[in-house]
Formats: structure tokens, sequence, C-alpha cells
């Protein structure tokens, strides 16, 4: 930058007056200029550095970071892809099909996914509970098998989304709507649970489709 200015400048120079100086001052220039090249290389090899440490974080987070206390189904199951599979369930559901884990500090992160059918004569009508001693944020997405899917947030609930999938957060039970906007509203269904008020906090999930 500063070899080119100074380029700039002795143009200028050069254009005001006498010509005389001219080649003795662009032999300075040759140098400067290569000055601020190997300036620019050296920012480069700065933004490589800033990339290894965020590679270094993430490593860190991903193994060393669980707690002892963060038991539950499929431990680590902190990203949508590691969602732990629950046994599928249809609409004609019973109410009593529950999932008890813990989360193990505030940055720990748990994903279920389970395929919800859809049968003739039962209603699609996904609720969440959950019963825990310090705050949470409980979510569901939703993949439709069939279309898109269509998700209303009851109140008390907010519309999120996941991996481009719709659905709901809520830090009380709630019951999403949800359509797939054909006759089969069947969707395999996620969830999440995270932002633990409290280290290792045990909770209790009940779900139904
Ligand atoms: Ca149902
Ligand atoms: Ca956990
Ligand atoms: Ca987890």
């Amino acid at each position: 930058m500063c070899g080119r200015s100074l380029v700039v400048l002795v143009i200028a120079l050069a254009a005001c007056g006498d010509v005389t100086p001219e080649p003795t001052r662009f032999e300075e220039v040759g140098p400067d200029s290569a000055t601020s090249a190997s300036g620019g290389g050296g920012s480069a090899g700065g933004s490589a550095t800033s990339t290894g440490g965020a590679g270094g974080g993430g490593g860190g987070a991903g193994t060393g970071g669980i707690p002892s206390c963060d038991e539950g189904p499929g431990e680590p199951n902190d990203t949508i892809d590691k969602a732990f599979e629950l046994d599928p369930i249809d609409d004609c559901d019973d109410l009593s099909k529950l999932v008890v884990a813990t989360l193990g500090d505030a940055t720990d992160v748990d994903w279920y996914r389970f395929e919800g059918s859809d049968k003739a004569g039962c209603v699609v009508d996904p609720t969440l509970g959950f019963s825990a001693n310090a705050a949470l944020r409980l979510c569901v997405f939703f993949e439709c098998h069939r279309g898109t899917a269509m998700v209303e947030c009851p109140a008390g609930a907010v519309p999120d989304s996941a991996n481009m999938l719709s659905g709901c957060c809520g830090s009380a039970p709630f019951a999403a709507g949800l359509d797939c906007g054909g006759s089969d509203d069947a969707a395999t269904v996620y969830i999440r649970v995270d932002q633990a008020a409290a280290a290792c906090e045990p909770y209790l999930i009940t779900y139904h489709y």
C-alpha cells in the first residue's frame, strides 16, 4: 500500500514538474512493492492460523468436553446427524413414550429422532412434554415423508428451524400442529434439547404423535 501511494506521489510529482529524477525514483519503488507483496503473504498466513485454531476448538468440544454426568441414549448426540433413533410410533399412540437423559452442561445438545406414521382414524398431534429441575429448551422439527411440513407453533412456543426443517421451540411442554399438505402426514420427527440452566441437568421427555 505504501509502495503504491509512493508510486502515485512520484507520478504526481513528475507530472507537476521536471522529469529528471524519474528513473531513479522507479528503481526505489521496486523493492518497496516487493516488501508490500511479502506483507500480503504474511496476512494470508495469519488467516490460515486462525482457521487452524477454530478446527482445534471444534475437536475439543466434540470429544474432550463431555462431562461424566452426561448420560443418556446416543451420547454424543450433539448434532442432528447424530440424533439417537427412538422407536417408531404412529398417531394412534398411547402417550407412554419417554426419554430419560441428562444435559451435561450449558453447551450440551441432545438430539433424538423417530419415525411417526399416519394411520387412518387417528390424529397426528405431535406433542412434547418434559420435566426437569432447571430451565431448558425443547425443540421439535419435522421432515414430511411426502410434501413440505407446515408447522404451527402454539402460544408459548416459537417457530424455529434446523437443517432447513421447520419446527417449534419452547421452555414448557407444547403440542405442535403438523400438516404435510396431503392425506399422509407421516414424518421423521427430530427432537432437540439444549440450553440447560444448570450443569448435569437430568430431564425426562414424553412425546407422542
Ligand atoms: Ca396422535
Ligand atoms: Ca446429554
Ligand atoms: Ca449431547
